[in-house]
């Protein structure tokens, strides 16, 4: 039989004695784990002679309870006294500045700037729409047909309401313009635009900045010299410039714009294809017939209009091959844009 009043001091006094939750465990083991003493002590209850047995046996559930509710009271404070150790010892100092306070504006904005500022020097005016579009400014007055892939689900994001859509291109603000304005039009229209497409080189929003000259005479070669000496300024070098036939259901005739690569200079390398140039927008004659569904007669004005994605100019202008990097917002990236 075991002693149990000596038994329950010595355990009072070990428990009161451990500091740490480590030492309480110790504690724990000795007298309540598989092999401990009052684990003992239950085991050999059976063994007792049966007319102590009973008693004996309550005293040992007692002594086994005490014991448990012990340890439990004496964990919660060791808890208790090491939460305040932390909050008293441990701290932040919330003025340290984390990182250098003065901000940097993001490449796209930079070039955004850059591109209005150019064109805003020619003369051009600098206009904005909503990017929620009506899909008739957005595709129909453009002369985009119903059936043109562009405004398949699965290029184009429409919203859950008939007739409207995120807008694939800014076109849409040059149509507002014309509807609303008579010429002379001189316009730029900078802004998000949307398309179902993600991949290194394209995503599903982006900008663009497109332009819109509508006059009396206005020729091919007003645009050609608007264009090319856009470029010029924008890359801050006397760069190749080439127009390569091309199409556009809004423009006729329609061009692609060529710079000469300003990675390799012309002598063809990864980024330009071996080919030595770079394909940097897309321009034309606006199309008599949208002149028209805007209100215009193309019998006495014409007009030019061209387009450009700010993001593939910015990873011209900058050197960056993958356009998630503006995306990401990495301060590691950000930070070499001062
Ligand atoms: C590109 C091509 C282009 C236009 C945009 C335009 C707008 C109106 C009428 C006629 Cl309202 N044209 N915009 C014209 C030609 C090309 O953009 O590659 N953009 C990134």
């Amino acid at each position: 039989m075991m002693d149990i009043k000596e038994v329950e001091s010595e355990l009072s006094k070990e428990v009161a004695r451990a500091e740490t939750l480590t030492e309480l465990q110790k504690v724990k083991a000795k007298y309540l784990g598989k092999s401990g003493i009052i684990s003992q002590a239950i085991a050999s209850i059976k063994d007792i002679p049966q007319e102590e047995r009973r008693e004996y046996g309550q005293r040992v559930n007692r002594l086994k309870e005490y014991a448990e509710e012990l340890i439990r009271g004496k964990e919660e404070e060791i808890k208790r006294s090491e939460l305040q150790r932390k909050l008293s010892e441990e701290w932040f100092d919330l003025s340290v500045p984390l990182e250098p306070a003065v901000g940097t504006l993001h490449p796209i904005t930079q070039t955004l700037r850059r591109i209005k500022g150019i064109l805003v020097s020619m003369g051009f005016s600098v206009m904005e729409g909503p990017e929620i579009e009506l899909e008739e400014y957005n595709f129909d007055l453009l002369n985009i047909p119903k059936e043109h892939p562009a405004r398949d689900m699965q290029d184009t994001f429409y919203v859950n309401r008939e007739g409207y859509l995120l807008r694939t291109h800014t076109s849409p603000v040059q149509i507002r313009a014309m509807l609303s304005q008579k010429p002379p039009i001189y316009m730029v229209a900078p802004g998000r635009v949307y398309r179902r497409d993600d991949d290194p080189t394209h995503s599903p929003m982006f900008h663009q900045v497109e332009g819109l000259a509508v006059d009396e005479e206005l020729s091919f070669g007003h645009m050609k010299h608007t264009l090319e000496n856009f470029l010029r300024e924008f890359f801050e070098v006397e760069v190749p410039v080439r127009f390569r036939a091309s199409y556009f259901p809004f423009t006729e005739p329609s061009a692609e714009v060529d710079i000469g690569c300003v990675i390799c200079k012309g002598e063809g390398c990864r980024v330009c294809k071996e080919t030595g140039w770079l394909e940097v927008m897309g321009c034309g004659m606006v199309h008599p017939a949208v002149l028209e569904n805007c209100g215009i007669d193309p019998e006495v004005y014409q007009g030019f209009a061209f387009g450009m994605g700010v993001e593939r100019l910015a990873m011209l202008y900058f050197g960056i091959d993958n356009i998630k990097l503006f995306f990401e917002n990495d301060l590691r990236f950000l930070r070499q844009f001062l």
